[in-house]
């Protein structure tokens, strides 16, 4: 049988919508090809010396690395012309950019976090890109502070071994690999499906002492000995979310990243709209789920591009148990 390549899996998809126009299998596709071409950038950044920091900050402060720059690039670019995407927004940029030619009439907006994971891009550690994509409002084309409920789709590139493109759009989690001698994107699993609970858990503990009582509880608790309820978990923190969130969707587990008091992020590190929200979609597809610790994270509206939350993902038995620490011993 012929392979499913990720263009004809969402082609034919769309057929199964009657009214769909085409556009979103298009644009789809497209986060396709980016993801093919970042794939390519990061393969040969170290030969042709794109590894290491630029001068410049992004919104949240953070050091940008070149290759941040060049996913961001490679991101805009893509979708640059057919009408598609009226606004896009980046972790890389501290406004919405809006596709002149196209401001009025792209029905979509993308958001992305270009490069996840950045401080494993000198060490040739596991990275990825991460995107969501929005109907574009009505009110107010750069209207991007909303629900995440409100996404139409969302995925991401994961840069491995393999590279892989997950992404869903409301009708279950797909996987693809990219097969590089025909350069294209091969359906490998339909219908993806988180695991109830894990015995894997990711957090960087480095930063246990700026954590509330309720978050040090709670790792405390998934670290004692018992083995009736799987315990203690084994730590796997990669230093790349979306890494450490592509092994919680097939093997279950959870991963944390807790407001810090003591490191500048009172409200956490992870930005709500390109990458708490995506990834809780897509987690929530596969049967899982992501959380504030207070409400689900789908829920959250921010009340800035660059807004944080707390936040914890992965399958329900943990997530479930996380909130009932946070809720018992938060005041
Ligand atoms: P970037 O998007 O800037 O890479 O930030 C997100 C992230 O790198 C996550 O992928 C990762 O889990 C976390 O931050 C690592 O942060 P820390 O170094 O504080 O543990």
């Amino acid at each position: 049988m012929a392979p499913i390549t990720l263009d004809r899996f969402i082609l034919e998809n769309e057929h199964a919508h009657p009214g769909a126009t085409g556009e979103l299998t298009q644009l789809l596709m497209r986060f396709g090809l980016a993801g093919k071409r970042i794939a390519r950038e990061l393969a040969l950044a170290g030969l042709r010396k794109l590894h290491g920091a630029t001068r410049s900050a992004n919104p949240s402060g953070e050091k940008q690395k070149k290759l941040d720059l060049v996913a961001n690039e490679i991101l805009l670019e893509t979708f640059d012309y057919g009408g598609l995407v009226s606004v896009a927004a980046s972790e890389e940029m501290d406004r919405p950019f809006v596709y002149p030619a196209r401001a009025d009439g792209g029905r979509y907006a993308v958001l992305f976090d270009p490069m996840d994971g950045s401080s494993n891009i000198d060490v040739n550690g596991t990275l990825g890109s991460i995107f969501s994509v929005l109907a574009r409002s009505e009110k107010k084309k750069t209207d991007l502070l909303r629900s995440g409920r409100e996404q139409v789709a969302a995925g991401y590139i994961l840069f491995g071994p393999a590279t892989l493109l997950v992404y869903t759009c409301g009708e279950g989690v797909h996987l693809f690999t990219l097969e590089p001698s025909i350069g294209e994107f091969l359906l490998t699993v339909r219908s993806v499906r988180m695991p109830d609970r894990g015995r894997g858990y990711a957090v960087n503990e480095g930063r246990s002492d700026g954590w509330s009582k309720a978050d040090r509880a709670f790792v405390d608790w998934l670290k004692e000995q018992d083995p009736a309820t799987g315990r203690p978990y084994s730590t796997r923190y990669s230093g790349s979310m979306v890494g450490d969130f592509h092994r919680i969707l097939l093997e279950g587990g959870i991963y944390l990243y807790p407001a810090d008091a003591l490191s500048g992020k009172p409200r956490g590190k992870l930005r709500v709209l390109y990458e708490c929200h995506p990834l809780a979609f897509v987690a929530e597809q596969a049967g899982g789920r992501g959380s504030t610790g207070r409400e689900n994270a789908l829920d959250v509206v921010p009340d800035a591009l660059h807004a944080r939350i707390p936040f914890a993902i992965g399958s329900p038995s943990e997530v479930e148990t996380y909130e009932r620490f946070v809720g018992s011993l938060s005041s």
